[in-house]
Formats: C-alpha cells, sequence, structure tokens
C-alpha cells in the first residue's frame, strides 16, 4: 500500500527512511541535514567508512537515535534540463532503495521526495517517477510512505497517485 503523509521524515517509526543523500555520503542540508541531526553523530561516523555512493544508487546504514530502524541513503541527481539520465537515476535511487530495504526485511519504508530540493528536479515529474517505482514494490511491503515536507507536495503526490501509472 503506498501512502501520502505531510511529515518531518526524521519523526516516522517505519523500519527504514530514505535520505536524499548526496556522492559523499557525509550529509549537508534539507533532508540530510535534518537525517543527521535526528541520528545524532554516530551516522556520520558510520557513513564516513561506505566511501560514498554513485549518483542512482543507494547504502544503508541503521538509524542510530532515530526512531527508524535503517536510513537508506540515496543519491538523485542535480537536474541539469531532462537530458542527462536524470529520470533514469532518480527512477534507479527508488528502486535501489527499495531492493535494500527488501533484502534487510523492512516491511515499511519512508521517501522524501529526492533531488526537487536543492537538487532542482521538476516536483510534478519527480512524482510520477517515484509513484510509479512505488508502484511496482508495493506488494512487497506493508506500506511504503511517500512522506512530503509541504501540503503543496503532499497535494501532488496524491493527484499523482489517482492519475495512474504514465
Ligand atoms: N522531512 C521530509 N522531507 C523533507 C525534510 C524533512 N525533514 N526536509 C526537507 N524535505 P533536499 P535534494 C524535503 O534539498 O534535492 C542536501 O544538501 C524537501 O522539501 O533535501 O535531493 C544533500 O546533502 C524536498 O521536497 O534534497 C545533497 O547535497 C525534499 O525533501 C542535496 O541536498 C528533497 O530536498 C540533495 O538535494
Amino acid at each position: 500500500m503506498i501512502r501520502v503523509l505531510r511529515a518531518d521524515i526524521t519523526t516516522l517509526p517505519v523500519d527504514a527512511i530514505v535520505n536524499a543523500a548526496n556522492t559523499t555520503l557525509l550529509g549537508g542540508g534539507g533532508v540530510d541535514g535534518a537525517i543527521h541531526r535526528a541520528a545524532g553523530p554516530e551516522l556520520k561516523a558510520y557513513c564516513a567508512e561506505l566511501g560514498g555512493c554513485p549518483t542512482g544508487e543507494a547504502r544503508i546504514t541503521p538509524g542510530f537515535r532515530l526512531p527508524a530502524k535503517w536510513v537508506i541513503h540515496a543519491v538523485g541527481p542535480v537536474w541539469h534540463g531532462g537530458g542527462r539520465e536524470e529520470a533514469t537515476l532518480l527512477a534507479s535511487c527508488y528502486r535501489n532503495a527499495l531492493e535494500l530495504a527488501a533484502a534487510h526485511g523492512a516491511r515499511t519504508i519512508a521517501f522524501p521526495s529526492i533531488s526537487t530540493g536543492a537538487y532542482g528536479y521538476p516536483k510534478d515529474e519527480a512524482a510520477r517517477i517515484a509513484v510509479s517505482v512505488m508502484r511496482v514494490y508495493e506488494g512487497r511491503f506493508d506500506e511504503i510512505i511517500a512522506c512530503c515536507f509541504s501540503e503543496a507536495d503532499k497535494r501532488l503526490y496524491e493527484d499523482t497517485l489517482e492519475i495512474g501509472p504514465p
């Protein structure tokens, strides 16, 4: 089942939350900064051992002080206008995060809207990609949550879910 929530992702008591990380995995602003603050310094120390992560891929760590058991750090593409494989890379982020979560036995997982903040990906297009990959995996989870930070993002995801697959 896919659910749309408006929430701060760091507060969610799910098996796994997904971080919109960068290739260093060493933290940053936006949701990444919020997750590192809430998880505590152990998260950065753990991430430093991972040696980064290429765009389109994901890495898993414990949640440390978060209510979530795991954090899955997915690196979304920077938006350059659409001609640099952004859609493929964004879809592969969602796919790789869901595969990792399933491999670790997660039944509930929450995603922020990857790449749509600092990385500038158009929100409607990103929501369509997120929802289309979530639909492929929803049978393997009890709940896949699209965790929206604004009311406008929440409405966008609700509309995208209603419209159906692209
Ligand atoms: N809970 C849920 N969603 C949030 C939260 C939160 N606490 N905070 C922000 N968002 P962004 P990106 C939403 O910029 O575009 C970082 O510096 C936000 O409204 O966090 O993938 C990283 O280190 C937006 O919809 O991630 C990278 O360098 C969404 O999360 C870079 O930014 C993603 O916005 C990644 O940029």
